[in-house]
């Protein structure tokens, strides 16, 4: 049976796990809950079996998973898209905190400020311009974050990039290493189809809890 993802019927957390999913091809069910009648997770949340319930969750067999970060390890190890020598997970873990520090950023900005132009400015210039800085860096005559081949962190950062490009739509004109990795990630086999299809989420945010992107 395929695994099923549950998430709130929006990108966040789950987007990148599903381009993963996607890009390997494999088959998977979203479960996705409306955050317009929350009570359809916290309502069964206690109920589904799970040692720490939240969203996203994954149900695969006889394992139940949750926190983001665990489920799509679980997907790039089963598919290789995993570091392996001690240098690249050491890499990767960098990645995986600097990547955990960009979505808290935005995290901050689109629900801890009221969201207003001023906020966003203040963020692009505190937060996002020295974050892409230090990336730009890292992509310079290289392909991935993580040696020399594709990981789970790629697909993390990417969309952490995309909403931010969504954010400000002229993000990326000074760093020509960020825009050729947003490509590169965007055109993958199964990502690309995804992402122009409808069954990605319209929504970035949580809905009405988010000051910004409140869709
Ligand atoms: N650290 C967790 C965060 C999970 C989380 O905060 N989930 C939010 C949506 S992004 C939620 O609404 N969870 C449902 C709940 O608290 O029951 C992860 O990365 O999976």
């Amino acid at each position: 049976m395929a695994p099923t993802l549950g998430y709130w019927n929006i990108r966040g957390v789950s987007a990148p796990i599903r381009y993963l999913l996607e890009y390997v091809g494999q088959p998977y069910e979203f479960k996705g809950y409306d955050l317009s009648n929350a009570q359809e997770w916290f309502g069964v949340k206690e109920t589904l079996g799970f040692e720490f319930p939240n969203l996203p969750y994954l149900i695969d067999g006889d394992f139940k998973l949750t926190q983001g970060n665990a489920i799509i390890r679980y997907f790039a190890r089963k598919h290789n898209l995993i570091a392996t020598s001690e240098k690249d997970i050491i890499e990767q873990d960098v990645m995986d905190g600097v990547i955990t520090e960009f979505l808290m950023a935005w995290v901050t900005v689109t629900y801890a400020t009221p969201g207003k132009e001023e906020d966003l400015k203040r963020y692009r210039t505190e937060n996002l311009t020295p974050m892409l800085q230090r990336f730009e860096k890292h992509l310079n005559n290289r392909e991935y974050l993580v040696g020399n081949k594709l990981t789970y962190a790629d697909f993390q950062f990417f969309e952490r990039l995309d909403a931010n490009i969504i954010m400000f739509p002229d993000l990326l004109k000074d760093f020509p290493n960020l825009k050729k990795f947003h490509d590169r990630i965007a055109n993958l086999k199964g990502v690309k189809e995804f992402r122009a299809s409808d069954r990605l989420p319209k929504s970035l945010n949580a809905g009405p809890k988010a000051k910004w992107n409140n869709v």
